[in-house]
């Protein structure tokens, strides 16, 4: 781990409980967490309080704590996207949190705010763009680059020398053969299995994967 500061987590739902779990169990400090829905406010996330809006975390200088991107996705992760750039451009960092049983290979580049969820497996020489989340027992093997914001899912598996470009989605139980190339924006359906390059802003989905529909809408949005 990068620090002991105490955190901050945005949002209290059910990315957020995984994460409180996580930093329980290395023994970090969570003041509380945040989210938009006053119906949460005063509730409990195991034990740590949901204390209100995002506007709580302006009481706190960015030197004292850091931040960490309780949003998850079942899509691609623009709301995650947009929540991180705006606490960035506030001045505040956000936590690399990495799950004690995760396997990651010494020579793998983890950048900032990353993810790495409970049994996951990095191998040697990937890299994992900033913000991303590698989740719940995924694979990602040797040389694979994984753009900025991803949501790796649940068991996902991708063989060495994959690239993925940025806020992309890959749905539980997906898998990728060597070398493929995925665009940005691009949703890979649970359980798929992408055997062909991926253009940006696309779905696909089944096996082989193919593509049904395109994302161009969606991702514009998320870059206004
Ligand atoms: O801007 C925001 C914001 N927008 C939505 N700031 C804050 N602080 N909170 C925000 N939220 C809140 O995030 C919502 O009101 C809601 O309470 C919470 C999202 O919870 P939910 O359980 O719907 O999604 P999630 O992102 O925690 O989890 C998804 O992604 C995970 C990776 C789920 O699909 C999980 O099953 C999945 N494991």
């Amino acid at each position: 781990m990068n620090t002991t500061k105490p955190v901050i987590i945005i949002g209290s739902g059910g990315h957020a409980k995984v994460l409180v779990d996580a930093l329980q169990s290395i023994g970090n400090e969570i003041l509380f967490c945040t989210d938009v829905d006053p119906a949460r406010f005063g509730q409990s996330v195991l034990g740590i309080l949901v204390a209100g809006g995002d506007v709580m975390i302006g009481n706190h200088s960015p030197d004292s704590i850091e931040l960490v991107n309780g949003l998850g996705s079942i899509g691609i992760p623009e709301l995650r996207h947009r929540v991180a750039l705006r606490w960035k451009n506030a001045g505040f960092a956000f936590r690399t949190l990495i799950h004690p049983s995760a396997t990651i290979s010494s020579t793998a580049a983890i950048e900032s705010g990353v993810q790495v969820m409970a049994g996951a497996v990095i191998q040697t020489s990937a890299r994992i763009g900033d913000s991303s989340i590698i989740n719940t027992h995924a694979s990602v093997d040797h040389d694979c680059v994984i753009g900025a914001c991803c949501h790796i899912g649940p068991g996902a598996t991708l063989s060495g020398g994959v690239q993925i470009g940025e806020l992309c989605h890959m749905g539980t139980g997906a898998r990728i053969i060597q070398n493929i190339r995925i665009g940005s924006g691009v949703l890979i359906g649970a359980g798929a299995t992408v055997i062909r390059d991926v253009p940006d802003n696309t779905t696909v989905v089944g096996t082989p994967a193919t593509r049904i529909s395109s994302n161009a809408s969606r991702i514009s949005k998320t870059h206004e």
